[in-house]
């Protein structure tokens, strides 16, 4: 991870240039073909994001944002003020807005992969509030961090919105969690987490009438062209997205369309009719659920906050 300086200049370099590679090269070689979902923020890839949080259909981040500036007071009753506030995944660092009144971080540490966006947002987040320490942190948040050390008596706070969570396998979510709650420790999380609910529902949110989200699906293909010199032709893949009920988690796949040969810095590999990359899950949660995971974790539950059509749900945390 990189800790950004205000006025640092950035190169416009691929963070995970040369991961990512590795990584569409193991999944194109081999079952199960999967990718990680990161690999959809770049910079157009992060713009597309921000589209699918406008659709009519896709429910979570306006319901989430409705949760969070209803119950900004009572969130800062059990977070507390003055903390060193760590967002795992800021994207445009939007939702923070929605809590900086009533939390008065003492410093505001957002951490994203999509270096320009972050700092894109970072600058506007400091003209909005010239008092407010805003010191962006470049990387992976799933990998091991560094984080500044938090300020001399400063609770750390750490902010995780999005249902981002359930981009993870459970394991993985507890290993996040694990280490999350050894981060935060004396402080606490503010998690959230979409929950299971008709499978229509979530159908539409993902599957949305103008095909923002195939393009955003599509992206990683496009991504790869753009930054690997690959050749994919986008209209020979689909974007197929659908409800796994057993593992409550929708998934995301691009399908090709027909028989074909790709190739990866020399390595070409034959994609059947019908063979699916796997590109995202997006696991579901109860209330229950989510808070047996976090006490697994060394955290203890603290009030959660949903809607009344019990769509999402935001989670405090004590850690
Ligand atoms: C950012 C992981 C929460 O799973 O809903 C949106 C990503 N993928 N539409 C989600 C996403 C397709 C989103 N998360």
């Amino acid at each position: 991870a990189r800790i950004l300086e205000a006025e640092q200049q950035l190169s416009g370099q691929a963070l995970e240039g040369s991961e990512f590679q590795r990584d569409l090269q193991r999944a194109l070689a081999a079952p199960p073909h999967a990718i990680s979902p990161k690999y959809f923020y770049d910079t157009e890839g992060s713009r597309l994001f921000d589209r699918i949080c406008e659709l009519p259909e896709y429910y979570p981040t306006r319901t989430e944002r409705a949760l969070l500036a209803e119950h900004a007071g009572a969130i800062a009753a059990v977070a507390g003020t003055g903390a060193d506030l760590v967002e795992f995944g800021a994207g445009s660092c939007s939702k923070v807005r929605l809590l900086l009144p009533a939390l008065q971080p003492r410093r505001y540490l957002p951490i994203d992969i999509s270096t320009e966006h972050l700092v894109d947002a970072a600058v506007g987040l400091r003209r909005e509030h010239p008092g407010l320490h805003v010191q962006p942190v470049a990387g992976d948040y799933t990998a091991a961090l560094r984080l500044p050390d938090p300020l001399p008596g400063a609770r750390r706070v750490g902010f995780f919105p999005g249902s981002t969570i359930g981009n993870f396998t459970p394991e993985e979510a507890l290993q996040f969690l694990r280490g999350a709650a050894r981060l935060l420790r004396g402080g606490g999380l503010l998690l959230g987490a979409d929950l299971v609910k008709d499978p229509n529902v979530l159908h539409a949110a993902y599957n949305d009438a103008q095909g923002v989200t195939a393009a955003f699906n599509l992206n990683l293909l496009a991504r790869a062209n753009r930054e690997l010199g690959t050749a994919f032709d986008l209209d020979r893949f689909w974007h197929s997205a659908f409800y796994n009920a057993a593992q409550q988690r929708i998934e995301m796949h691009l399908v090709s369309r027909c028989r074909q040969q790709v190739a990866v810095d020399g390595h070409s590999y034959v994609l059947e009719a019908g063979q699916a990359l796997h590109t995202e899950n997006s696991y579901k949660f109860s209330i229950e659920g989510l808070r047996r995971l976090a006490v697994q974790a060394g955290f203890r539950p603290g009030p959660a906050w949903t809607d009344p059509g019990n769509l999402f749900s935001v989670h405090w945390l004590h850690a």
